[in-house]
Order: structure tokens, then C-alpha cells, then sequence
């Protein structure tokens, strides 16, 4: 600690601080303006001058030593801090300091009693409003370089510079044209930082930035992805003006990205459903709530008269909070008498859901995602955090860049991978091979931590066996990857003191993603490198949809309840009935795509899907479309009518994050609080009292009446959430669990102790690795990779419906040269791709970013198809579709017509 003197007030600091962290801990205001807790600090503008020691300098740049004794309140300080930036000022125009402008420098003129008057430069450096989120006005620019810090320093972007010279000097784009073309990701960071309102947001949140913290902000967490940020949300009239980034929230630090940041337009669109909808005579017309409830009841009722509970499903969303996933697993259980209930996961993370458990005992990532801070190595498998997690994309950029190596194994060239020591390229779905391959070289060169496998971890014997025949020359065979790269790979991560592992969808969706998890989690535990040993930051899955992890937390799931209790254990049944006073049916349900073939063949009679647009999200659409046309009931749960609320017999409309009470979890098995910023649309309700309704229309009565008492409830029934309330998190913010107790912190770091198997071990896996379910051939010669683009979201129903698709308009996909040219396709041409399962139009673009014989797109537009290539093929323990390996071939498309 550093102890020293501001005005004779004595403070205490941690080491590092600066004089304005010292300053503050006396309680004094400093004003600011080219300071940001943020940012590296500039010290260029000299707002912040002080005496220390009787010499003047600038605080924040000023690092604070003992016993030092600070002056802040002399007049000649303040006449000094009053030059500085009055000077700033006067090159500025009237607008600057125009009677309602609350920029940081309107205010420090204010408070330095700097006339507004004192603006009065004439710069002619002109606007650029060209982007949908961010403009910039020039003429207010004083060159204070926080845009250009936050774009480079926090979100890793460089897309900004300082151009000009002298007093002209101002920011713009680096790429020189409009901000529109920029390399901008419209993260919003630019538009939070600026002092003087020269980068703003258009609209009503104009100015507004998380600096300040006025009463009308409302404090919730993103409802996109599963980074989980907090967010302030301000409200003008119930309507959202600005969605800021908390400086405090404990994921994001302050930044955030373009979905949460801005992509609420939504609210407001026209195509919301604003009232349920009924089908009659074939068509769909609006109804009221009691009628459309009863048509749900009615319905249930009769397919469980006519085929018995399990012919009646629900799928549940990872997009709604945890109490709605709650309510819908113990409706389905208790007043259906069903186990057929499911969440994407399914089509996600459930191979890591169940690789994870067979190597550690739980389903969720080991180690708190902060300890990456102190991760000197880091292995990013199958994972573009860049586009799809861009906060912590931004935060594996920035740790980089500070000095950690970084081995990226992605077959494309993704962001991170630029930045990359070693870019392992693999041929998609032989993940298997190349993990065995690293392992077989942390074996081979003695990398291991021989204590900790003898003392906490089984399966050493039978993996090593196995990895006798992974020699790096012929893993370069199966996966395309050079020897020599993957022993520096192997090297780098084996080395490392604390090594990293997060991975994404580029290892779980495929035919063989259990055993790709199982093959990775093998690499932490190598090294000793999981498990408290202050070793290493274990592994962690990059969990997409903003609850996707809580919404199986809560036993969304047909085998699973809430906690992770089996539903074929009869004590984990026991502990559930004696909290719901309602047998729990003993056989694991139905998984997403069993429903689906269920209603096909009749089996399935009723299905309740909520927040999931299957037909434009679940492989092989048209299968999906036919089966929901098959399903005698079908009732849709949704903000719009997309291409599955269209096959509805009811539609029940939604609220979304924005507009309701609850809680998420996020990727690193936080609990966060989801807070109400404006009503819901028309009648549209949170799918909590749309459930609620449906029970009651049933003469069931489900308890837990709000969303705090669904939580708590769901702690009786699953231990791990005993400690967690609506309460403690309003108090703390986040909390991980497990969590038992209220007076625990919640274990942020599994497995301290011992492994949460059955016998207290990790378990090294030795599955050999076996060949995608797709390769291709003569017919059909490219491999076809899916997955995200930075600005939509999933089906894209909502991102589509704001300034989003002005960032990116329509579906294409990513060819390399060599490929254009082998099928003549141009750069920006239509072309159909077709695979052995079905057709999709896209918009070439050409480009190095993919191998030659791979192309890539996202299915972010459902208009285009893309979900109608993909195989049946699914992973082989949990049935997550195969959606990262389909062959595929081109040719240009006939004009539109
Ligand atoms: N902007 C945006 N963000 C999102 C979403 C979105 O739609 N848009 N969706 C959210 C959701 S639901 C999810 S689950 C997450 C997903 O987040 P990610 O898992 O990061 O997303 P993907 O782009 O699907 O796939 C990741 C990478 O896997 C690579 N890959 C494919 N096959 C292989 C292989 O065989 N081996 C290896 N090593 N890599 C391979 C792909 O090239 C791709 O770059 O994103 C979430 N965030
Ligand atoms: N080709 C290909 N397909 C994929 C993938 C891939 O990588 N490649 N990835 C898969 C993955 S990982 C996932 S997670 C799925 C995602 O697939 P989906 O879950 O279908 O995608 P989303 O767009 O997130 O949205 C679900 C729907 O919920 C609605 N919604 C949003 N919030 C709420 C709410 O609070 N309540 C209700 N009732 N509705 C709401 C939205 O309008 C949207 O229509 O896609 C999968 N599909
Ligand atoms: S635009 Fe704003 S933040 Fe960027 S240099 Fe100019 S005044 Fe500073
Ligand atoms: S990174 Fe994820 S949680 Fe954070 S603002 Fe973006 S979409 Fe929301
Ligand atoms: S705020 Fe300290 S020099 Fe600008
Ligand atoms: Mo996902």
C-alpha cells in the first residue's frame, strides 16, 4: 500500500495507482478530459494539473509514491486548469457549450467557470453521419485520443486514428472514407468515451454515456449473447433511448458490442406480435388471450387423452430467463406428466454439457473467465469470439497483445487468428485427431505434471496406448495441419506456466463433438492445469445464447432437472416431488430432434415451442416444417412471426429481455439479474405468465407466482442454487454457482478439492478419432462450414429489424480465389449452393479468409436456405446436429423471378 497526503487528507492506495486515484480517495473531484479509467492514461490535455511536492504535473498521469503530499484547491491550480481548457475551448464553435450540452467538457467549463461564450472557433472540418450508430461532428473534435485509445486499447479494432495537424487535428476512420466503410464493429466504444459529444449515437440517446448516472437508467443484462454484460438502459417516455455499458458490470468492464449496445430496435417494430394469433379455416387471426389460452388447454388435454402425457412436448428457449425455463420443465413434469421437454443446447453446447461431466463431474467451464488475465498462454479452438463474443473476444485481443501467447485453431482465418503465434488450420471435423496429436506431444516431450495425474485423474494408461499411434505426421495427414506447427502449438501451450483453453461451436457441432470435448479437456488436465492448482484456467466453452447455460441449469432438458439430477435417479425424483407434491415421470423424454420425428410418425400430438425458430434454425428446415405440420397442435411462443410461427395453430406473443423480470446465466456459470426497462407491446407477456396462464387454464396452480419465488423454489429442488435469491443478486450483481448457501460466495473456480466424479477424479478420454459424417467428392467438392457474422444474431429475427442490417444486408458466402475460379463464380454473383440435402442462394464473396475447398456462411437471413443443406448427421451422444461439415457444390444462380 501506498500512503500519502491529498490536502492533508492521508490515503492508502494499491500499488500502481495514480495521483487522481489518490485525489479520489480523498473524496475530491477532479475534472477530466482526456482521462478515462478505461484507457491507458494520455496526460495531454492538462485539466487534471495538481502540486505534488510543490512541483505542478498532471494527476492522471502522475503514478502515486509515498508519502507524497498533494495540493489540489490553490487558486493558482485552478487558474492554471481553467487555461488549459479554455484554450481547448476557444478553438471549439458556440456549439460546444450551447445551454443544454452535457458533454465532460461542457461540464468542466462549467465548473472552471469558463464562459460559454468562450467557444466562438469557426473549424470547418465538416460531419460524417454515414454509419447507422455512430456520427461523428468534426468541428467538436479536441484531438484527446480516448475514440481512438478505446477503439485499440479495450475493443482491439484499430479502426480509428488522429489525422490533421496542429489545431486541425481530429479523428477520423483510418481506412479514410466514410465511417460506414470503416473497419468499425460498432461496439459504441468511440460514442461512450467522447468528451465533447464529436462521436454520438443518433436519436434520442444522443450525448448519453455511462459516465453519468442519472435515476432513469435501469440496470439488466444483454439478452443476446452469453458473454452476459451489464447493461444501463435508459428510458425516455417507455421508450428506449440508449442501451450504455456498465463501467461496473463484472463480465464487460464497460464495453459492450453492437447487439447489446444497439440492437433494440426491435421494440419498435411494426412486424412485432402485439396479440395472440389463432388459426382458423387455415389462416392465422388475432385473439384474445383467454381465447388463445383455452385453445392451448383444450388442445393438451387432448393429446394427452388421445396418446398419454408423452405425446405432448415442449422446447424451451435459452433466450428467455431462468425462472421461464423453471416454470416450463415443471409444468411439462408435473401438470403434462412428461419429460419431453429441451432447450438449444441441443444444437449447441450439449456435447460440452456432457464431455465436460465425463472429464470434471459438472457441465459448465472450470475457471472463472477472469483468471484469463493471468493466462500466459491461450488456446482458442473453434471459437470466434471476434464476431460472436466480442467482449471477450476484445479481452483475449487485449491479453495477446500484453504479452500471452495465443494459439488459434480455427480452419478459417478468424480474427484472433491475426494475431496469432500459431494458427492451426484443420480440415473441419478432425478436431479429434489434432487434439490426440497435441497430447501426444505434451507426452512425448515430458509437458505433463506427472504428480497431478498420479494424484487427482484415471485414464493415463489408455490414453497414452492410444496416443502411440497420433505421431504429429500423421495427424498432418488426417487434418491438414503441418507437423511442425502443431508441435509448436503442442509447445507453446505445454510450456506455458498458467495455459488457457476456450473453445466454441467449431468443436461441439459435429458428428463426433462429445468425443472433440473429451479429447480437448484431456489437454488441462495433462498439464495439471485444472482444478484450483493455480496452474492454469482449466477449459471453457463459450456458451452462445444468453441463458443457453441456465436454461439446462434449470432442467430444461428430457434426461436432466433442474441442478443436473437425473430424472432415471430416483433420489434426485424424490428431492423434486417433495418441493412440487407431483410425481416426476422416471423415463428420460424426447430430444429436439426426436420430437420432430415423433410428430412425423404421430406419435407427437402437442408441441409448445418458445423462442426457438426451429424451421429456420434446425438442420434440414423442411423435414422440421413437415413435421409441425403433422403435429396435430403446435403453439408458438414468440416476438415475431417467423418461419415456425407460421406452421403455428397458436401464437402467443412474447416479451423479450428488455421487458421482463428474471435472471440469466451466463458463459462462465454466472447468475445475473434481468430487470424491466419498458412494457411489452400491445398484450404481448413474459413467457413466465404466458406458462402460468396455460397451468391455470388447466387447473393447475404451479406455485412460485413471481419470478424471485421460481428461483428460490428452484433452489430447494437443486442445492447448487440453494444460495442464489433475486435479493442477494439486487446486492452483489453477479454470483457463480454452485452456490449452496446465502452466506458462500459461489465457487467461481471448480474442483479445488476433489474432481465432482464419482470417484473424485479427472478422467482422461481415449476416443479414436473417426472421420465426419461428410467428406467431399466429385459430385460435391467443397466443404461447407456455418456459423456467425459480427452483426445478426441466430435466425436474425431481431437484429434484422434495426440499423443492423445496414451494417450487413444480405447472406453471403466466403470462397477462396482459387475456388472462385475452379467454379466461375464472381466476387458479388449470386450463386445456389446445393449439397445431398437441399438448396440455398447466396452472394459470392471472394476472399483468402476460408482454405481452398472450404466456404463458409452464417444463417442469419433463413430467406436464403442455408438450413436446408445441412446433413441429418448428428453427434453420436447427445445428437447436436453436424452443422460444421457439409459437402456442398456451386453454380451460379439464375436471376431472381
Ligand atoms: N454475432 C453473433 N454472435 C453470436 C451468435 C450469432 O448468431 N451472432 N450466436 C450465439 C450462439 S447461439 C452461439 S452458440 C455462439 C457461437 O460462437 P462460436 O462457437 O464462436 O461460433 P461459430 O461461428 O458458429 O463457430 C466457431 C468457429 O468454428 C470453426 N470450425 C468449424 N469447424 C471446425 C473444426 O472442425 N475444427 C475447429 N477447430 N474449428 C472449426 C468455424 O470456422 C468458426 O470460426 O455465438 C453466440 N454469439
Ligand atoms: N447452419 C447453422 N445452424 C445453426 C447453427 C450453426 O452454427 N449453423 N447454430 C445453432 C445454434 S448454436 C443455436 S443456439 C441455434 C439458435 O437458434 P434459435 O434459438 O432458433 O435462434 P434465435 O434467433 O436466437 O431465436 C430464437 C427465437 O426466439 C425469439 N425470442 C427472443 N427472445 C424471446 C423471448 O424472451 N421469448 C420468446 N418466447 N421468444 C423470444 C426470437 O424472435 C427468435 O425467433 O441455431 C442453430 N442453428
Ligand atoms: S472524437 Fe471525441 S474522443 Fe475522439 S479524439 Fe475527438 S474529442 Fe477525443
Ligand atoms: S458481447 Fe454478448 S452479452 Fe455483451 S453486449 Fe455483445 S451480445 Fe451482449
Ligand atoms: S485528464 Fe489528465 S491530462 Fe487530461
Ligand atoms: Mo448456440
Amino acid at each position: 500500500m501506498t500512503r500519502l497526503h491529498v490536502d492533508g487528507v492521508p490515503v492508502e492506495l494499491p500499488p500502481g495507482a495514480s495521483l487522481l486515484d489518490a485525489v479520489r480517495a480523498a473524496g475530491t473531484h477532479l475534472p477530466t478530459l482526456c482521462h478515462d479509467d478505461r484507457l491507458r492514461p494520455a496526460g495531454s490535455c492538462r485539466t487534471c494539473l495538481v502540486r505534488a511536492d510543490g512541483r505542478t504535473v498532471a494527476a492522471c498521469v502522475t503514478p502515486a509514491t509515498p508519502d507524497l503530499a498533494v495540493e489540489t484547491a490553490d487558486a493558482d491550480l485552478r487558474s492554471l486548469r481553467r487555461d488549459a481548457v479554455a484554450l481547448i475551448a476557444s478553438a471549439l464553435p458556440p456549439h460546444a457549450l450551447a445551454a443544454a450540452t452535457h458533454s465532460e467538457l461542457a461540464e468542466a467549463c462549467r465548473e472552471l467557470e469558463i464562459d460559454a461564450d468562450t467557444a466562438a472557433g469557426h473549424p470547418a472540418r465538416g460531419r460524417d453521419d454515414s454509419h447507422p450508430y455512430v456520427h461523428l461532428d468534426r468541428d467538436l473534435c479536441i484531438a484527446c485520443g480516448r475514440c481512438v485509445r478505446m477503439c485499440s486499447d479495450v475493443q482491439g479494432t484499430f479502426a480509428l486514428t488522429l489525422t490533421g495537424r496542429g489545431a486541425d487535428t481530429a479523428v477520423a476512420p483510418g481506412t479514410g472514407g466514410p465511417w460506414a466503410t470503416s473497419d468499425c464493429v460498432s461496439c459504441g466504444g468511440c460514442v461512450d468515451t467522447c468528451p465533447t459529444g464529436a462521436i454520438t449515437q443518433p436519436g434520442p440517446g444522443r450525448g448519453l454515456t455511462s459516465g453519468r448516472a442519472p435515476a432513469d437508467r435501469v440496470r439488466t443484462t444483454c439478452g443476446y449473447c452469453g458473454v452476459g454484460c451489464a447493461l444501463d438502459v435508459v428510458v425516455r417516455e417507455d421508450r428506449v433511448a440508449a442501451v450504455l455499458p456498465a463501467r461496473d458490470g463484472p463480465v464487460n468492464r464497460g464495453h459492450a458490442c453492437v447487439k447489446g449496445r444497439f440492437a433494440y430496435g426491435y421494440l419498435g417494430s411494426a412486424e412485432r406480435l402485439t396479440e395472440p394469433l389463432v388459426r382458423e379455416n387455415g389462416e392465422l387471426r388475432p385473439a384474445s388471450w383467454p381465447e388463445a389460452v383455452a385453445r392451448v388447454a383444450d388442445g393438451l388435454r387432448a393429446a394427452v387423452r388421445d396418446g398419454g402425457p408423452d405425446a405432448v412436448a415442449a422446447i424451451s428457449s435459452a433466450r428467455a430467463t431462468n425462472e421461464e425455463n423453471y416454470l416450463v420443465q415443471k409444468f411439462l413434469r408435473t401438470v403434462v406428466g412428461t419429460n419431453n421437454v429441451d432447450n438449444c443446447s441441443r444444437l449447441c453446447h450439449a456435447p460440452s454439457a456432457a464431455g465436460l461431466t465425463a472429464s470434471f463431474g459438472r457441465a459448465g467451464g472450470t475457471d472463472p473467465f477472469d483468471d484469463v488475465e493471468n493466462a500466459d498462454c491461450l488456446l482458442v479452438v473453434g471459437a470466434n469470439p471476434v464476431e460472436a463474443h466480442p467482449v471477450v473476444g476484445a479481452r483475449l485481443l487485449q491479453r495477446a497483445l500484453d504479452g500471452a501467447r495465443l494459439v488459434v485453431a480455427d480452419p478459417r482465418a478468424v480474427g484472433l487468428a491475426r494475431h496469432a503465434d500459431v494458427h492451426l488450420r484443420p480440415r473441419p471435423g478432425t478436431n479429434v485427431a489434432l487434439f490426440h496429436g497435441l497430447a501426444h506431444v505434451l507426452l512425448a516431450e515430458g509437458l505433463t505434471d506427472p504428480a497431478f495425474l498420479r494424484g487427482r485423474t484415471t485414464g493415463l494408461g489408455e490414453l497414452t496406448a492410444l496416443l502411440a499411434a497420433y505421431p504429429p505426421a500423421r495427424v498432418a495427414e488426417i487434418t491438414g495441419v503441418p507437423a511442425g506447427d502443431l508441435t509448436a502449438a503442442a509447445r507453446l501451450y505445454g510450456r506455458a506456466e498458467r495455459p488457457a483453453v476456450v473453445y466454441g461451436l467449431g468443436v461441439t457441432e459435429h458428428l463426433h463433438g462429445t468425443d472433440g470435448v473429451r479429447a480437448l479437456a484431456n489437454l488441462p488436465i495433462l498439464r495439471g492445469a485444472v482444478g484450483g492448482t493455480g496452474r492454469g484456467f482449466g477449459i471453457s466453452p463459450l456458451r452462445g445464447q444468453n441463458n443457453v447455460q441456465g436454461a439446462s441449469d434449470m432442467g430444461a432438458l428430457p434426461d436432466l432437472l433442474p441442478g443436473y439430477g437425473r430424472v432415471a435417479d430416483p433420489e434426485a425424483r424424490d428431492r423434486a416431488e417433495a418441493v412440487w407434491g407431483r410425481p416426476v415421470p422416471p423415463r428420460p423424454g424426447l430430444r429436439i430432434p426426436d420430437m420432430f420425428e415423433a410428430a412425423r410418425d404421430g406419435r407427437l400430438r402437442a408441441l409448445w415451442i418458445i423462442g426457438e425458430d426451429v424451421c429456420a434454425t434446425d438442420p434440414g428446415s423442411r423435414r422440421v416444417a413437415e413435421a409441425l405440420d403433422a403435429c396435430p397442435l403446435v403453439v408458438v411462443s414468440e416476438l415475431f412471426l417467423g418461419e415456425t410461427a407460421r406452421h403455428a395453430d397458436v401464437v402467443l406473443p412474447a416479451a423479450s429481455w428488455l421487458e421482463k423480470d428474471g435472471t440469466f446465466v451466463n458463459f462462465d456459470r454466472r447468475f445475473q439479474r434481468v430487470r424491466p426497462a419498458v412494457r411489452p407491446p400491445g398484450t404481448a407477456r413474459s413467457d413466465f405468465a404466458a406458462v402460468h396462464a396455460v397451468a391455470a387454464a388447466m387447473g393447475a396452480d404451479l406455485g412460485c407466482p413471481t419470478p424471485a419465488e421460481a428461483l428460490a423454489e428452484c433452489g430447494q429442488v437443486a442445492p447448487v442454487f440453494g444460495g442464489l435469491s433475486h435479493a442477494r443478486l439486487d446486492r452483489e450483481g453477479a454470483v457463480p454457482w454452485p452456490c449452496p448457501s446465502p452466506d458462500e460466495p459461489g465457487e467461481a473456480t471448480l474442483y479445488t478439492a476433489e474432481f465432482a466424479t464419482p470417484d473424485g477424479r479427472a478422467h482422461l478420454a481415449a476416443p479414436p478419432y473417426l472421420p465426419p459424417g461428410e467428406e467431399p467428392d466429385a459430385d460435391y467438392p467443397l466443404l461447407l462450414v456455418t456459423g456467425r457474422r459480427w452483426a445478426h444474431y441466430n435466425s436474425g429475427s431481431m437484429t434484422r429489424r434495426g440499423g443492423n442490417l445496414l451494417l450487413d444486408t444480405h447472406g453471403r458466402l466466403d470462397l477462396h480465389p482459387e475456388d472462385a475460379a475452379r467454379h466461375g463464380v464472381a466476387d458479388r454473383a449470386s450463386v445456389v449452393v446445393e449439397s445431398r440435402h437441399g438448396r440455398a442462394r447466396l452472394t459470392a464473396r471472394v476472399g483468402p479468409d476460408v482454405a481452398p475447398g472450404q466456404v463458409f456462411c452464417a444463417f442469419h437471413f433463413p430467406e436464403d436456405g442455408v438450413n436446408a443443406l445441412v446433413s441429418r448427421n448428428a453427434d453420436t451422444v447427445t445428437s447436436c446436429p453436424e452443422y460444421k461439415v457439409t459437402a456442398v457444390r456451386l453454380r451460379p444462380a439464375p436471376p431472381r423471378g
